[in-house]
């Protein structure tokens, strides 16, 4: 069926062209050779298997959609968590830091059993990298809004292992069978005291245990006493920083239980220690000087380096031979007529004890009211004048002279036994975030001055009690990491 050119026509005109059809026979074959070639091609799909075909495509489609997305998520969480990981470590570095810092400023005092030179009171969210790092102290009183952030006093707390069952039952929360638990607790026999508990009724708890008949190793301890709850022992302070958080004040709306009146009322752990003790050696090494003893040989070469040969001497004919009986360094130093500012400077060279320490002293310079209180002679009310009469400067000037003027004679014979102007163990609780505020950590360290160098006899990770520092410090933690 190719066009054919057509010669010219006779007229001389353009040529013509035509088609030259096939013959009728060529017609019929190639009819038969198309229907021939039609029944080879393939057949034309329908129109709702061409739609199955791409609803799976899509399906397919939406399916690697979804595995693509649920691979970023999970990558994205996990690079959530590394951040969180890193952040954690950055902070338990810090708090490795500011622990070794706090290390050496003990190791530093110059005058054993006083406060560090170095303030303290300075840790306050302090950079060290990329992490933000705290000292949380106890303000005084205890019941503070926002937190302080210093050195915790062991000595301004109540030894568990020393204090009497007269002293432990003025703590508050605390009841006269709770206390008579805990004196039956750590004494070795099995002999039960009025309202307290041995081996007997241990054996009735499921699982059942003996009576310790040991002192305490910690004041957590005291959970396994008969008759103590968390409620008694944390009180309302659930992440012991010595600040009424709002969870602290919301009743029963969240943890723990409190009574909403505005002011943190702690639990027994806030004002019990284990640790405190002095040691009964001068900064020099060699034994305090015994005042009560007959010789005043020791006591008159230390009045005269200190305060003079004649100031010596005047000091010497007052206090006299026959000291025997002195129950307390507070009554040789009203004896003695000396100021304050005199017996400040032997304080720590005298001793009353021939022991070669003594446990459970309070330090009348840092001990809170409700300690106090407990002490004999002095109760509620002379706690009350003795915390608001204190020197602000108390920790950088020690003596317990100053309680004299306060307490009468019969009271200050009994109160003195118990007091002290010094301290050898702290608690260090170093809280810190890493970068972007994140990774939050909190320790508590038992540091022990007592044998000159600094020694840190237990670690307690409190990360799990939460938030610590209030919620402006948070902010400001936060603002302070993003700046970088
Ligand atoms: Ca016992
Ligand atoms: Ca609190
Ligand atoms: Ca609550
Ligand atoms: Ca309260």
């Amino acid at each position: 069926m190719s066009p054919m050119r057509a010669p010219s026509n006779r007229f001389g005109g353009s040529p013509l062209i035509v088609l030259e059809l096939p013959r009728r026979h060529e017609r019929e074959t190639f009819n038969v050779q198309l229907s021939t070639l039609d029944s080879h091609l393939p057949t034309r799909p329908s129109a709702p298997r061409r739609g199955s075909v791409l609803i799976i495509v899509l399906w397919i489609a939406f399916g690697l959609v979804a595995v693509a997305l649920y691979f970023a998520q999970s990558m994205l969480f996990e690079l959530r968590a590394v951040d969180q990981r890193v952040a954690g470590a950055q902070a338990e570095q810090a708090i490795a830091g500011a622990t070794y810092y706090v290390s050496n400023v003990l190791a530093q005092v110059e005058t054993p059993g006083t406060w560090p030179e170095v303030d303290l009171r300075t840790w306050e969210a302090v950079p060290i990298g990329e992490a933000t790092v705290w000292i949380l102290g106890r303000g005084q009183p205890i019941v503070e809004d926002e937190p302080v952030f210093d050195l915790v006093d062991e000595a301004s707390k109540l030894n568990l292992n020393t204090a009497t069952r007269e002293m432990l039952e003025k703590l508050p929360r605390m009841t006269p069978e709770l206390a008579g638990a805990i004196i039956d607790w750590r004494d070795t026999d099995d002999d039960v005291t009025t309202g307290g508990a041995e081996t007997e009724v241990y054996q009735r708890f499921r699982p059942a245990y003996r009576c310790k008949n040991g002192p305490f190793e910690s004041v957590e301890e005291l959970r396994l006493v008969a008759g103590m709850t968390i409620e008694i022992l944390y009180g309302e302070d659930a992440n012991l920083n010595g600040i009424l958080d709002p969870n602290e004040n919301d009743g029963d709306a969240s943890p723990p239980s409190d009574n909403r009146d505005g002011r943190l009322d702690p639990g027994l752990i806030e004002y019990l220690t284990v640790v405190s003790r002095e040691p009964g050696t001068r900064s020099n090494g060699s034994a305090r000087i015994n005042v009560t003893s007959s010789s005043q040989e020791e006591l008159r070469t230390l009045l005269e380096e200190q305060l003079g040969e004649e100031r010596a001497g005047t000091i010497l004919d007052q206090v006299g031979t026959n000291n025997s009986s002195l129950g307390s360094l507070l009554e040789f130093y009203v004896k003695s007529g000396m100021t304050p500012e005199e017996f400040c400077q032997i304080e720590g060279d005298l001793t009353v004890s021939t022991n070669s320490s003594q446990a459970g002293l309070i330090n009348v310079n840092t001990a809170s009211e409700a300690v106090l209180a407990c002490v004999p002679g002095i109760g509620p009310e002379l706690a009350s004048t003795l915390v608001s009469q204190r020197r602000p400067d108390a920790t950088t000037l020690p003596t317990v002279a100053w309680v004299a003027d306060i307490l009468e004679q019969t009271n200050l014979v009994q109160a003195g036994p118990y007091l002290t102007s010094r301290t050898f163990q702290y608690t260090v609780d170093v809280a810190a975030v890493g970068r972007y505020g994140r990774g939050y950590r909190r320790v508590r360290w038992l540091c022990d001055t007592a044998d000159g160098t600094p020694m840190f006899i237990r670690r307690l990770d409190v990360t799990h009690l939460g938030w610590a520092l209030g919620a402006t410090d948070y902010d400001s933690a936060l603002f302070a990491n993003r700046m970088r």
